[in-house]
């Protein structure tokens, strides 16, 4: 595996990846465990993945971890995914300090229950001066209202006279979403064999590369990484005017 992340990192490595990491209840239901079992898995999975993303030189890893769809499901399915994070600060939280990882979240906290709040501001405030990856969870997060509250914004920032209508741009625009700090994704995987967005990064996601695999999120292990990333590299050789190499 060493060999093989040298050439990767040899090879232009994505400078943001984004991943839909489904399939966590396929899992436990394969098993006949109950679907928070197959959460509590895929938790594991996330910490594996920003390891080897950090290693390879990754500067943004966003990691779509509830969506506002995702209320929908039973009350007690949301309790324990809400506890998630908490549990996943606890044990990983030094090393993330450690190995120069920053955590950021996006998506709507208004509705977020106070001590996933605190367990994930504070991860926030003990990263904030790293240098190393942003893993950036999306919880609670949804691209279309993400826009519209951009939209609301720029209009309020235009009816106050701080922004001027024929100055808006995609440029000007993206600086409204949440976002705004951050490289749109070159990659985007989705696991679990589902192909499709699922409201997910709309705007940001115009130019980037999707990687589509069965694998299930709790099963997803750094070789498919290494996969997806290897796969994204050969198509942008291609991209790059290089066709005739195939
Ligand atoms: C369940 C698979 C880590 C997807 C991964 C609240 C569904 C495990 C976090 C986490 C979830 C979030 C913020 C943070 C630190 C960790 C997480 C949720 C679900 C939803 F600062 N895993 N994880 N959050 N799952």
């Amino acid at each position: 595996m060493e060999e093989r992340i040298k050439v990767i990192q040899n090879n232009g490595v994505p400078a943001h990846i984004a991943i839909i990491m489904d399939g966590n209840g396929r899992w436990a239901k394969k098993r006949a465990l109950p679907r928070v079992a197959g959460h509590h898995e895929g938790m594991k999975v996330v910490r594996k993945i920003t390891r080897l993303a950090n290693k390879l030189g990754v500067k943004v890893l966003t990691l779509y971890a509830f969506s506002t769809e995702n209320w929908k499901r039973p009350k007690s399915e949301v309790d324990y995914l809400m506890k998630l994070p908490e549990e996943f600060l606890g044990t990983f939280l030094p090393e993330l300090v450690d190995e120069n990882v920053k955590v950021q979240m996006i998506g709507d906290r208004t509705n977020l229950p106070s001590h996933t709040i605190a367990a994930i501001d504070k991860a926030i405030h003990d990263t904030k001066n790293n240098t190393g990856i942003i893993l950036n969870f999306a919880l609670n997060y949804g691209s279309r209202a993400e826009i519209l509250h951009a939209v609301q914004h720029v209009l309020k920032d235009i009816n106050n006279g701080i922004l001027k209508e024929e100055d808006l741009s995609e440029q000007l625009f993206s600086n409204y979403l949440m976002t705004h700090d951050l490289p749109d994704p070159d990659l985007l995987i989705r696991t679990s064999g589902e192909i499709r967005l699922s409201n997910f990064m709309l705007w940001q996601l115009a130019y980037t590369e999707f990687w589509f695999t069965n694998v299930l999120w709790p099963d997803f292990k750094e070789v498919h990484l290494l996969e997806a990333i290897e796969a994204f590299q050969s198509r942008s050789r291609r991209f790059g005017g290089l066709q005739s190499e195939e």
